[in-house]
């Protein structure tokens, strides 16, 4: 089974003082067993770097640039994140497609690009309400899954976050069961296209994700994690999430 993983997405929240979180989640979950990431904003990846340099908790970012260098005023590339310290980016968030229309083909793309600076991609996968309710969740994941991603992924290389759209920040999330029978669609998608590797690639949760519902959602098979963001803000919250994924 996968080792879990726990990763925080600030989104376009912390300013420096936010730092202090990552200390005291350091204190609260010292000997944590899951891997911890935490993607905060741009602004504070090299500073989280510096404070969590002996910890175990890593950086990443929230998106990269396809390309690696050149006249895109405002964007980051994923060479900029390594060199920042980040390790992992997140790619393809639910809010970014809705916000800037990327497209799966764009989302592949720079994952292309993380893989190259050596970044381990948390690429998000999920339906809408609309989606959900005309009961094609599973034909969007399953289009997304394959069209945001490269050939050539490895375990070490890539985490799916299956991430219902309708559930982001809303406090609703889907039932056990339906978590389940999505990642277990996911998980068979990555055995038949990466064969063995799929099987090793961790496939998190994530929209409203929290301190109550964690245990139970880390219990479904096939959930190797989460991917938290509201939750992820304080550390005594989070440290609830890491535990339940130990
Ligand atoms: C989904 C999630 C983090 P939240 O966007 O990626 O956010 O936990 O606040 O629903």
């Amino acid at each position: 089974m996968p080792k879990k993983l726990a990763a925080g997405n600030w989104k376009m929240n912390g300013l420096r003082q936010a730092l202090d979180e990552v200390r005291a989640l350091h204190d609260a979950c010292p000997d944590a067993r899951c891997d911890i990431v935490i993607c905060p904003p741009a602004t504070l990846i090299g500073p989280m770097v510096e404070v969590s340099n002996d910890m175990q908790i890593e950086v990443g970012g929230q998106d990269c640039h396809a390309n690696t260098s050149g006249a895109h005023t405002g964007d980051i590339s994923a060479p900029m994140l390594a060199d920042s310290g980040a390790s992992y980016v997140i790619l393809g968030h639910s809010e970014r497609r809705a916000s800037y229309g990327e497209t799966d083909a764009q989302v592949r793309a720079k994952t292309t690009s993380a893989w190259n600076a050596d970044l381990t991609a948390i690429v998000c996968i999920g339906e809408t309400l609309e989606q959900w309710e005309a009961g094609q969740t599973l034909d969007v994941v399953g289009r997304q899954l394959q069209g945001s991603t490269p050939d050539g992924a490895t375990s070490e290389t890539l985490v799916i976050a299956y991430e219902p759209v309708w559930a982001i920040g809303t406090g609703k999330t889907p039932t056990l069961e339906e978590i389940g029978a999505v990642h277990g669609f996911i998980r068979d998608a990555l055995v038949k296209r990466f064969g063995e590797e799929g099987q090793a690639m961790r496939i998190v949760y994530g929209g409203s994700m929290n301190p109550k519902n964690a245990s139970d959602i880390a219990g479904i098979p096939n959930v190797d994690g989460g991917l938290v963001g509201g939750a992820s803000l304080k550390a005594s919250d989070f440290c609830h999430i890491v535990k339940a994924l130990d």
